[in-house]
C-alpha cells in the first residue's frame, strides 16, 4: 500500500478543477478526467461539461481579464480513499505528465488541476489550502461546479461572478 492510502474503505467526496490554455486544451481536459478516474483508490463520479473561459488574473484580490489564450475549464467530483496530501501529490504528478512548466505565475499551462474541496475538510498547510481560497471569485470554477453539485454553489455566489466571460461547450 502506497503512502496516503488507507487500509480502511472510507472514502471522501472531493472536487477538482481542471484547466488548460496551451496546445490541445479540450483534449488535455478530457484526458485528465480519464487519468483522474485511474488514480489509486479513486474514481470520477461526476464530470461537468467543458467551458471556454477568458483568462483571468487575480490582482489585489480582484479577478480581472488578463492577456493570454482562453482556457478550457471543467470540474469533476471524485470519490477517493486518498488523503488530501496524497491526492495533491497525484494531481501534481498528472500535471507533470501533461508537460506542465511553471516559468512564471499564471503562465499559460498545458494542464492545471486544483483541489477545490475535500469532503468538509478545512486545510491550511504550507502546500495546500482547502477550500480553494479563490474558488468563490471565479465563474470558471463555480459554473461547472454548480452543474454537477448545485447545492454547493448558492445563487449569491453565482451572481457575484456574472460579469465573467464563460461559455459552456457541448
Ligand atoms: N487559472 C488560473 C488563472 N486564470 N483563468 C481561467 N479562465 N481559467 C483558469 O483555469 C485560470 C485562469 C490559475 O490557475
Ligand atoms: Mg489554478
Ligand atoms: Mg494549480
Amino acid at each position: 500500500m502506497g503512502a496516503g492510502e488507507h487500509p480502511s474503505d472510507r472514502t471522501v467526496t472531493a472536487y477538482v478543477a481542471i484547466g488548460a490554455n496551451l496546445g490541445a486544451a479540450s483534449a488535455a481536459v478530457l484526458q485528465a478526467m480519464v487519468a483522474l478516474d485511474g488514480l489509486p483508490l479513486t474514481r470520477v463520479t461526476r464530470r461537468s461539461s467543458l467551458y471556454q473561459t477568458r483568462a483571468l488574473s487575480n490582482e489585489d484580490g480582484v479577478e480581472r481579464e488578463a492577456a493570454g489564450p482562453d482556457y478550457i475549464n471543467a470540474v469533476v467530483e471524485l470519490e477517493t480513499g486518498l488523503t488530501a496530501p496524497a491526492l495533491l501529490d497525484q494531481l501534481q504528478q498528472l500535471e507533470q505528465s501533461a508537460g506542465r512548466e511553471r516559468p512564471y505565475r499564471n503562465a499559460p499551462r498545458t494542464l492545471d488541476l486544483d483541489l477545490l474541496l475535500y469532503g468538509r475538510a478545512s486545510i491550511h498547510s504550507a502546500r495546500l489550502i482547502v477550500p480553494h481560497p479563490r474558488m468563490t471569485q471565479r465563474a470558471f470554477v463555480l459554473l461547472p461546479l454548480a452543474e454537477i453539485a448545485p447545492a454547493l454553489v448558492p445563487q449569491t455566489q453565482r451572481d457575484a461572478v456574472a460579469d465573467q466571460t464563460i461559455q459552456r461547450l457541448d
